[in-house]
């Protein structure tokens, strides 16, 4: 894969397009502002990926960006997006956060549908597509990310039919019962086919999605090549119907999961200041024998509520004691003004005190609760300090913390409990697997996790590590990135009358 990266002066050759920057804009107390690095997975992923590339990045800057303009950060150059106070509520709030999110995993909670958050996220992703197209070069490389900036593709191809358009979907693309409730349905799955490469994180995602198009769009789909009719012979996208026997475009729709930096996580696991700080933890925690170690936004796709629940159940059926065991939950503030957020927030706090008011003596608290988000050097030491890592997520697309969590591990300790229902349990089978509904089987792998003979934890932990080794941050953006080179390459040999080799 070549890819020139540098500005040329028509505009960018490699553009990353995300609902966020990678860097937020916060007002401090003295009025004062300061651009810190935006949370969550996707910039963690991407962050590297944007260092060694170069290129613009095309998003919002958060709540206090008004009047920003252009500038450059490191070597990635930033393309503001604004957007007004209306729009957060009705397109981020609303229809990304209270419609998509909860219908994309799996209905956890019910997802609200609004015609005038629909109508925000259309005009919203109409900016991001107008920017998009204004900073690429002739033939440039734009890569559209996740499920706010679904219409982007389509909207970009039309604006600009030079362009090379990859989009990847962080999260999970649901089954198609649950995804046909979605008014818009037909509407989003165009916008998505307007991309020459659409990444999912799961096999199971990518089929879904090519099952929704065979269905509403009754496109011919084979194996990961989708076959979209040119723009003429499309019909009626409401219908569905169209010109069978007509010109076609391939879209690839596969599955590429996504990683860490997993060189940066084990450098400074092995920093001496933050294993200094992983000691220092356990002892401020009074030295138990065992902890338990859970770190997420605080989100209800992500099993909190079973966590605790399973663990305030061995406590009360005595099979672990505040004594010798603790568990340390870090929930890093998310989405504060969406409802279903507030509620679980409450939720969580109430029964972190129950368990602590239940189970907890002086000097031992059962539940260690820790709600704000904390420095990358912070985290890489509790994940040094636990001897047992608890991912439960009901749906989750990938979750990184898990793949984090092995990387730090240089001493090749430590037990990581997995979810089935997270993306990462494709690649990490040497993890305790569970089911998070079923509490019963969660409390016995907690068990085994606290009681795994050192050999064990040590074979399984070596096995992690080597697969998140081959498969990092850097394999996964080479591996999607050479994929929409080729099929672009495909696509102009096409263009030119040429047979097209295989992909
Ligand atoms: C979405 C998908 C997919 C968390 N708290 C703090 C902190 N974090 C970092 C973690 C990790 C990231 O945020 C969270 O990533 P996840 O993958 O676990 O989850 P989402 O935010 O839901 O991400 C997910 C991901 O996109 C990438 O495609 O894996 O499935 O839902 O890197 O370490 N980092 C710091 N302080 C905190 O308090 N520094």
């Amino acid at each position: 894969m070549t890819l020139t990266t540098e500005a040329t002066s028509e505009g960018f050759e490699f553009v990353v397009v995300a609902n966020r920057l990678p860097v937020d804009r916060a007002r401090q107390e003295d009025g004062s502002f300061i651009w810190r690095t935006s949370p969550g997975g996707l910039v963690t992923a991407l962050s590297p990926v944007m260092e060694q590339m170069g290129g613009a990045w095309v998003g919002w800057a958060g709540e206090d960006s008004e009047g920003v303009t252009e500038f450059q950060h490191g070597s990635t150059h930033i393309v503001p997006v604004p957007l007004s106070a209306d729009e957060v509520e009705l397109y981020y709030e609303g229809f990304s956060n209270d419609t998509l999110w909860p219908l994309y995993h799996d209905v956890i909670a019910p997802p609200t549908y609004h015609r005038e958050w629909w109508d925000a996220y259309v005009t919203v992703n109409e900016r991001f597509a107008a920017a998009a197209a204004a900073v690429s070069a002739h033939g440039a490389t734009v890569w559209v990310h996740d499920y706010q900036l679904q219409l982007v593709p389509g909207l970009l191809r039309e604006l600009r039919p030079d362009l090379i358009i990859g989009f990847f979907n962080h999260i999970p693309f649901p089954a198609y019962g649950l995804f046909s409730q979605l008014p818009w349905r037909n509407q989003i799955v165009k916008g998505l086919l307007g991309a020459d490469v659409i990444g999912f994180q799961r096999t199971a995602d990518a089929a879904n999605f090519s099952r929704a198009v065979r269905r509403l769009m009754g496109y011919e789909t084979k194996g990961t090549s989708i076959y979209v009719p040119l723009e003429s012979d499309q019909g009626d996208m409401n219908t569905g119907g169209y010109r069978k026997g007509g010109p076609t475009r391939r879209v690839l729709a596969k599955h590429f999961p996504i990683s860490i930096d997993f060189q940066s996580f084990e450098e400074l696991a092995r920093s001496p200041e933050v294993q200094a700080r992983a000691a220092q933890i356990r002892e401020e925690l009074g030295s138990p024998t065992t902890i338990l170690f859970g770190v997420d936004r605080l989100d209800y796709t992500k099993g909190i509520r079973h966590r605790l629940k399973a663990y305030g159940e061995l406590l009360e059926d005595g099979r672990v004691k505040a004594e010798d065991t603790t568990l340390v939950q870090v929930a890093s503030p998310s989405r504060e003004r969406v409802e279903t957020y507030r509620q679980l927030r409450d939720e969580i706090e109430l029964t972190v005190g129950r368990i602590n008011g239940d189970y907890g003596t002086i000097g031992h608290a059962a539940v260690n609760y820790l709600h704000h988000g904390y420095p990358r050097e912070e985290m890489v030491a509790l994940y040094l300090a636990a001897d047992v890592m608890l991912v439960t997520a009901l749906r989750d697309g990938m979750n990184l913390v898990a793949k984090e969590y092995v990387a730090t591990r240089f001493d090749n300790d430590g037990v990581l409990v997995l979810s089935e229902f997270a993306g990462a349990s494709d690649d990490l089978k040497q993890a305790l697997l569970i089911n998070p509904h079923d509490i019963a089987g969660l409390k016995d792998s907690i068990m085994e996790a606290i009681n795994m003979p050192a050999r064990e934890r040590g074979r399984r932990m070596r096995s992690m590590r080597k697969r998140v080794r081959d498969n990092d941050v850097a394999r996964w953006s080479h591996d999607f990135l050479t994929e929409l080179a080729r099929s672009s390459a495909a696509r102009h040999s096409e263009a030119l009358g040429h047979s097209v080799g295989t992909i």
